[in-house]
């Protein structure tokens, strides 16, 4: 029995064995003498990298164990897929839902490494295959798979580079490669022999088999091969290891043969490293589709290669696909995965020979298709030419799929043709595209939006007439956080006060929060509560003062808006409270009740120039506020670079307000919300996504939301009666606010600079309804700023905040997903 032959963790067998493994990797993995022995001392990420070679043997071991237990049991397994997964760091979240940490801790000091472990876990780089909130849902969601036990595994691309570095140089962002591959650390192992081929280009071809069934040859033009690297991921204190398989593409041949005899070296090089382009780098855009035919590919390479090794692994288990959807769910996380829907079709029909009603009942009841945005610049369309040069066959497919549909809705006595255009993948025109929302809807057996408000208007406004149609499919399934991450590791002092003050059955389950609401009124607890805070916010100062110069008050408001730079988001109207407050301050000297930090992160996609424009004008604005004596220090302004998982865990614990003030109707659902309200911040928000049920679960007294609904916007912009420019008319701050914009006052060194934003809000529209909220938002927030004069009153609020937090874990979420979706159970020791 060579499987789980580790001891509990915390025994003095649990740390020997990981201290031995530990030094049995430096010397024999990494070629490196321990400590003592006279040679030179291993530097910290050799320490690391040992570390994670000592890791990944125990969780490889458990993942075997896992997949043995779910063999046996015959379990129904979930298959996540999704183009981005931003996991972090892994060493230290594995370390945490393993229980290891003190023994590796202990090892270290046995071992006589100097450095302290938290110093040496500082030098993993986060692994950022992702731009924002679905790349780290994904990532939450494996977490709570892996924790709840359940057979759950993801399916993703493994870019060579990930999300760009951002660095700030004149108030501007500078993007600069992710070389997150080059440190040699053993967090995932690379399978060859899982190794599948992908096609792409070329014709197809028609002939009739012996039984006179029409069968299709796909002639492809270029071959691929995807190799599999497998990230494990370990359930909390559960002895449960899943996985996350990442493919990357290379050449089918190490040398194309042909052209190497031809004597042309180079040029066979250059063919491998053009295939290995597919994967090369993540696409850094989150909210506008680019169209480019290298994003098709990538989103094809990531279906075909999972599609294939899920179809194989199903008939190594089971002898043949016959009983494929009845112990197979495979999620979609958006449109990018979507072709999965045609690919699935291929293989069955081509390669399997299913007939085509049989191949589509299996595929349909194996697919479900998650939504996360209503923006028209984000839904996917792919111009019917590309997809027919690029993938002819499944141009071919979609098109049966299409027509098929149609025939059933006209079945069923929908003769309205004008849905019918609606309702089709194929979108007829000059230009003719394919939706690949249509794709997903039809293909799925459920569709379901991320919180109740987006749910609702993917039924009302982004797809009525499927939602008519098929009413049962709809459903919402509001989004969560891995709160062992998100708590329990990012702050690990507030997770010991929880433990302390009712027990550690909430790492298990959220819920038992609700016992703090008892504690809200113990002044001990406030106490010890609030001084947490204060600590995440003093560590967190540092930080500022050390990446930025800029010296904040550790005891002022922490206010934070960390996210991608979106119009959408909004940055803008918080930058505009801000100038707003400002002048008050220095132009009638009014008083501002609290002193208070304004922190903003987030990147910009590399070719948003607005997003960018956003940036700038915080740093211009941080410019003029941080050094105005006048100020008296009363505001601070500052822009952490380079916002990413391990930088979250450090601002998130130290907010006390947490800005989510997107449009309403804009945000599918937020979960930055949801972490600092765990977290102990307040939330200053618009009625907007998951912001509506954390009112409903903290209660309208906790929470500062305010604002146009999204009911009100979409009759402002259907019977145009918004006008920005009368707005601001009636409202003299608002004004004075607006000419200070737009005035050189903030870009003295670049006259003209922020000249956009009067152009934007005023002549063109304000299409995000920034002068319509921004009244309200000053009210709201300058309510907020008042309590948090009275850290009593302010600190019962934080704890109701926490204690009802718990329906945001994403337990909660990957529970309703398994139970009214996937149809899958845990699978315990
Ligand atoms: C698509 C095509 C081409 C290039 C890029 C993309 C692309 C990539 C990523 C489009 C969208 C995304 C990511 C979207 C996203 O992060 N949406 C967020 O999802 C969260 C989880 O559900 C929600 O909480 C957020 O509200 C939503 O904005």
């Amino acid at each position: 029995m060579f499987a789980n032959t580790y001891s509990q963790p915390g025994t003095a067998e649990s740390l020997a064995s990981l201290r031995d493994a530990i030094a049995r990797h430096m010397r024999c993995t990494l070629g490196r003498d321990l400590p003592g022995s006279g040679a030179p001392l291993p530097t910290e990420l050799e320490v690391l990298q040992a570390i994670s070679f000592a890791l990944r043997d125990r969780m490889m071991e458990a993942h075997l164990a896992t997949e043995g237990r779910i063999r046996n049991q015959k379990s129904r397994r979930l298959y996540y897929l999704c183009i981005e997964f931003l996991m972090g760091r892994l060493i230290s979240d594995n370390l945490c839902n393993l229980g290891l940490k003190e023994d590796c801790r202990r090892a270290l000091i046995d071992l006589g490494i100097g450095s302290p472990l938290d110093d040496i876990l500082g030098y993993e780089p986060d692994v950022a295959l992702g731009n924002g909130g679905l790349g780290r849902l994904a990532a939450c969601f494996l977490e709570s798979m892996a924790s709840l036990a359940l057979p759950g595994n993801g399916y993703g691309l493994d870019y060579e580079f990930g999300m760009f570095k951002q660095t700030i140089e004149n108030g501007a962002q500078k993007e600069s490669p992710d070389r997150w591959k080059e440190t040699g650390l053993a967090t995932s192992l690379e399978r060859h022999s899982d190794a599948v081929h992908v096609h792409l280009y070329g014709t197809v071809h028609e002939t009739k088999d012996e039984q006179g069934h029409v069968r299709h040859y796909w002639h492809e033009a270029r071959l691929l091969k995807g190799i599999p690297l497998d990230m494990p991921v370990a359930g909390h204190a559960n002895s449960t290891v899943n996985l996350l398989r990442l493919f990357s593409a290379r050449a089918t041949n190490d040398f194309d043969l042909d052209i190497f005899n031809r004597g042309e070296h180079y040029r066979a090089v250059e063919e491998r490293s053009a295939a290995a382009n597919v994967t090369r780098v993540l696409y850094p855009a989150d909210s506008v589709v680019s169209g480019k035919e290298l994003r098709l590919v990538q989103e094809y390479f990531l279906v075909s290669c999972a599609m294939q090794d899920i179809l194989r692994k199903h008939e190594e288990a089971f002898g043949s696909l016959d009983s494929f959807s009845t112990k197979n769910a495979v999620q979609m996380n958006d449109t990018h995965p979507a072709l999965a829907v045609a690919e699935t079709m291929r293989l069955l029909v081509d390669q399997h020979h299913y007939d085509w009603e049989r191949a589509w009942t299996t595929t349909k009841s194996t697919f479900a298709y998650t939504n996360h945005t209503l923006l028209p610049e984000a839904l996917e369309k792919w111009p019917v030419t590309m997809l027919e040069r690029v993938l002819p066959r499944h141009m071919q497919i979609i098109r049966e799929i299409d027509t098929r549909f149609i025939r059933e809705v006209v079945a069923q006595g929908l003769t309205d043709t004008a849905a019918h255009k609606r309702m089709s993948v194929v979108e007829e025109g000059t230009a003719p595209q394919v939706r690949m929302a249509n794709l997903a809807i039809i293909g799925s057996h459920k569709v379901n939006g991320v919180s109740k408000l987006h749910s609702d208007l993917v039924k009302k406004s982004l797809v009525p007439d499927f939602a008519r149609l098929w009413p049962e499919k709809f459903c919402n399934k509001t989004n969560g956080v891995a709160h062992r991450r998100w708590v329990l590791k990012a702050n690990p002092e507030l997770g010991a006060l929880f433990t302390r003050a009712i027990g550690n059955q909430w790492i298990h389950n959220l819920d038992h929060l609700i016992a703090l609401e008892l504690q809200a009124s113990d002044p001990e607890f406030l106490v010890d509560f609030l001084s947490v805070k204060q600590a995440n916010k003093h560590k967190l100062a540092e930080f500022i003062h050390q990446h930025t110069g800029v010296i904040v008050d550790s005891t002022s408001l922490f206010d934070v808006q960390v996210k991608r730079i979106h119009e959408y988001k909004r940055q803008l109207l918080h930058v505009m409270r801000i100038v707003h407050d400002y002048l008050k301050l220095i132009e009638d000297d009014e008083e501002l009740p609290v002193t208070r930090t304004h922190i903003f992160a987030g990147k910009a996609a590399s070719g948003y120039w607005a997003a960018k424009q956003v940036i700038r004008l915080i740093h211009g604005v941080a410019n003029v506020i941080n050094n105005d004596p006048r100020v008296q220090d009363r505001i601070k302004v500052v822009f952490l670079p380079d916002y990413r998982v391990s930088l979250a865990e450090l601002i998130l614990p130290a907010a006390d307000l947490s800005e989510q003030i997107s449009t309403a109707g804009t945000e599918a659902s937020g979960t930055g919300n949801m972490k600092m309200t765990m977290n102990g911040a307040l939330t200053l928000g618009t009625y907007d996504g998951a912001n509506i049920e954390i009112r409903d679960a903290v209660g309208p007294d906790n929470i500062y939301l305010f604002g146009h609904t999204a009911e009100q916007f979409t009759r402002m912009k259907a019977e145009n009666t918004y006008f920005p420019k009368a707005v601001m008319e009636q409202d003299e701050g608002v004004r004075r606010t607006m000419d200070a914009l737009n005035s050189n006052r903030f870009c003295e060194s670049e006259p003209g600079l922020f000249r956009w934003i009067g152009e934007s809000l005023l002549d063109r529209g304000d299409a995000y309804f920034h002068l319509a909220d921004l009244r309200m938002y000053l009210n709201a927030a300058r309510g907020a700023e008042r309590i948090f004069l009275s850290s009593g009153e302010w600190g019962r609020k934080i704890i109701f905040n926490v204690a009802r937090s718990g329906i945001f874990s994403s337990d909660r979420t990957i529970r309703e997903y398994a139970d009214d979706i996937w149809k899958i159970e845990p699978v315990r020791e």
